[in-house]
């Protein structure tokens, strides 16, 4: 065996070279790695009783592409990156044919490496996929003109602009895999090379059939941009993509190189690249908890319980039986069970109509889903989850009758959205097996999981539900105990200043334009007309004895309530809806705010979107810095993590404590005081978010001093 480095080995079997990619985790392709491969290439070109060669990855995976956590070196010129197309030129040029030899995923430049290769071999579980407008940028190292070589313009296209991965059966569909290797990949692939070892080997960068007509390719790039502008609204890493794949079409290879270099070198700069990355991790860090060790025991979950078959109820149990894991569903009364039931076969249907689901997927996990109006069975199961109406009384009888009926271990979790965990753990005599696990709105559908920690909550049974969580398919973030926990606590004065706003002045569609051009998925007053107004009337009337008198308070949405405008349920709300509930502009919504703002003696003027957006934005920072502070938030990047999970924040600004970084602190802090001047006390700058500007520093840095960031 020649040891290149710690990093790539080389050995050779009877006239086969066999390279080793040994890079855990993922074999990212760090520093030393693009080396090490080099020399092993070169070491292959000169011997002569080497006929063919495989490289492969050690461990879980082949390469999980560049290691992004050097793109940060090269974007403040600490590095100035490994030069990988060189690298591939010389693999693609090798005297002998290259197998590369996939398990796990082939992503990123991982995908680049594997396509300079003469063949690829794969097992079928295996995935390639050029992921990297995921982080904001394109492919970097020839991806964008090797892939629509092998898998035609308009996959290539698809797939650079998108990033989504495709499987190993597709791959070889496609071109873009030559063989699918049952059993020992690298016996598999050992023996393909020996196969088409002294044969030509088709060098990628010179396969033109694929690359289409001007004709053929226009409308597959005109529909591409079209999808991107939509699908991935306000990102500039797609339409990138689209348009060095456009080049790979248009010039000669080494010049549809250079536009790639061009365009990917713009977007790693980017403030959209930084964003990403920041968030790529940031997914990564939310499942370390400081107090929490890896090493704690995890509790089997097996078998589950939903208590209560309503929308959230239904959608859990649902979120676990995709999970494969069976699960009782109680309700109460027969005809609640089976409007329950007929929702979630209904959810099914629909999955399966749109092609997300097998029919005997949908048929399989149904099955899982066991109607009960009994408790009969919870004796067995591992854990249980409560989702009935949000009304503590209700909660805490429940969780006496589960503390009844549930085997000593098992989790007891409340699907609450507000209320005190630690008083719903009371009802039990055993408060170190109560968590707070807040799904979102469709449960089955949306990725956040909040999950909240109570006073007497056991590690066993936090860290269980956070590695829970992963099988579920859900990104868990965990928040303390307060009122709202993190998400909802910050998006009360969010919506809160978007109807000042519109108290103010400012038409409901300006309000809701401005912050839907910012990037989020919709704008504040809309969103609030599809979770139902009514849900925050109910809970403002029963908490109106805590408000401080002379304190100023939305008005406008309670007389909408009151007028019966609940939002899209009831056909009307900030909006009208009509048919396919699409929101229309409502003039007599305008007519009524002015005059309840009259009666209120509030000045009218012209605002624009800029102020907007300063004030729902810079109100969510000012209550995520006064979270952290008061310890309900980990780190910013926790918080960050459940606004664009849970509330539809764009991605490519990093959530708002990033967002907050980025613009600067003392300048938000200056907006915030400036605010807290034209609009009275509740605006009050939160007093780490005052330290911080003061000092020039942001939130990340106040996390690293806080050695709560890995
Ligand atoms: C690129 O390739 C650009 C090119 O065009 C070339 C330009 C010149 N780098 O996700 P996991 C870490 S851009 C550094 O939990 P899984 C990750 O942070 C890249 N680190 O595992 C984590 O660390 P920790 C394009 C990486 O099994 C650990 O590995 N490629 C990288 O659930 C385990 O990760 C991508 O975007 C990396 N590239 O999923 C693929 N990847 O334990 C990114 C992972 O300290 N990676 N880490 O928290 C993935 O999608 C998943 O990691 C993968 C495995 C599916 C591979």
């Amino acid at each position: 065996m020649t040891v290149m480095s710690d990093l790539v080995q080389l050995t050779r079997a009877n006239g086969i070279a066999i390279v080793t990619i040994n890079n855990p985790p993922v074999n990212a392709l760090s520093p030393g790695v693009p080396e090490g491969i080099s020399e092993a290439i070169e070491q292959i070109n000169q011997d002569d009783s080497v006929k063919a060669a495989v490289l492969i990855g050690g461990g879980r995976t082949f390469v999980a592409g560049a290691d992004i956590k050097e793109f940060g070196k090269i974007t403040s010129g600490k590095s100035r990156g490994a030069g990988f197309l060189p690298l591939l030129l010389r693999i693609e040029d090798c005297r002998k044919p290259v197998v590369m030899a996939i398990h796990g995923a082939a992503l990123g430049g991982g995908l680049e490496l594997a396509m300079a290769g003469h063949y690829r071999v794969a097992v079928p579980s295996a995935q390639v996929g050029q992921p990297e407008v995921k982080l904001g940028i394109i492919p970097g190292a020839g991806g964008t003109q090797r892939l629509p070589r092998l898998a035609g313009v308009a996959k290539g296209v698809e797939m650079c602009a998108e990033g989504n991965p495709i499987k190993a059966q597709e791959a070889l569909r496609l071109g873009i895999v030559d063989r699918l290797i049952e059993g020992d990949l690298l016996a598999g692939a050992v023996a393909f090379a020996r196969e088409i070892a002294g044969k030509p080997a088709p060098k990628t960068r010179q396969r033109n059939d694929k690359l289409g007509t001007p004709e053929q390719n226009a409308p597959i790039f005109a529909a591409a941009r079209e999808t991107a502008r939509k699908k991935q609204r306000g990102m500039k890493a797609p339409l990138a993509a689209i348009e060095a794949v456009e080049a790979a079409t248009k010039l000669p290879f080494e010049e549809g190189c250079q536009a790639e270099q061009r365009l990917f070198t713009d977007c790693l700069f980017s403030d959209q690249s930084k964003a990403l990355i920041h968030v790529f991790f940031g997914e990564r860090e939310v499942a370390k908890i400081p107090d929490i060790p890896k090493e704690t025991p995890i509790i089997p979950v097996n078998a589950a319980a939903i208590v209560g078959a309503g929308t959230m109820g239904g959608g859990i149990a649902m979120v676990f039986a995709n999970a494969g894991i069976p699960v009782l569903l109680r309700e109460v009364d027969q005809a609640a069970l089976d409007r329950g039931l007929a929702t979630i076969q209904k959810n099914y249907a629909n999955s399966v109509k749109r092609g997300r689901f097998t029919q005997q997927f949908a048929d399989e996990r149904l099955k899982l889903i066991q109607p009960t109006l009994s408790y009969d069975g919870f004796a067995s199961v591992d854990m249980v989850v409560e989702a009935v109406f949000e009304s503590m009384a209700l909660k805490k009888e429940v969780f006496r009758e589960l503390d009844g009926v549930c085997k000593p271990g098992a989790i007891l979790a409340s699907n609450t959205s507000t209320l005190d965990i630690d008083e719903i753990a009371s009802a039990t005599s055993r408060p170190q097996a109560v968590i707070g696990t807040h799904f979102f709105s469709p449960a089955n559908v949306m990725r956040l999981l909040e999950i909240v920690r109570g006073k007497a909550t056991s590690k066993e049974v936090i860290a269980t539900c956070m590695q829970l969580a992963k099988k579920l398919g859900k990104i868990a973030v965990l928040v303390g105990n307060c009122r709202g926990f993190v998400g909802n606590r910050m998006f009360h004065p969010y919506r809160r200043e978007a109807q000042f706003l519109v108290e103010e002045g400012a038409s409901v569609e300006a309000v809701d334009n401005a912050l839907y051009d910012y990037g989020m998925a919709m704008g504040p007053l809309a969103t609030g007309d599809l979770a139902g107004l009514d849900v925050g009337w109910r809970i403002r009337k029963e908490y109106r004895h805590l408000e401080k008198p002379g304190v100023r308070q939305p008005l406008a949405e309670d007389r909408l309530c009151e007028l019966g405008r609940y939002g899209q349920k009831t056909g009307a709300g900030w909006y009208k809806y009509g048919e396919n509930r699409r929101a229309v502009p409502d003039p007599e919504v305008a007519e009524l705010v002015r005059q309840w703002a009259e009666e209120a003696g509030i000045p009218q003027r012209q605002i624009a979107a800029e102020e907007s957006v300063e004030r729902c934005i810079y109100a969510l920072v000012n209550e995520g810095a006064r979270l952290l502070e008061e310890g309900y938030a980990l780190r910013a990047v926790d918080i960050d993590i459940i606004y664009l999970n849970g509330y539809g924040f764009p991605g490519y600004r990093g959530g708002p404590m990033w967002y907050a970084d980025t613009v600067g602190l003392k300048k938000v802090y200056d907006r915030v005081c400036e605010f807290h001047r034209q609009h009275g006390e509740l605006w009050e700058p939160s007093s780490l978010l005052k330290q911080l500007a003061e000092k020039g520093k942001t939130f990340a840095d106040f996390n690293r001093e806080q050695g709560v960031t890995a």
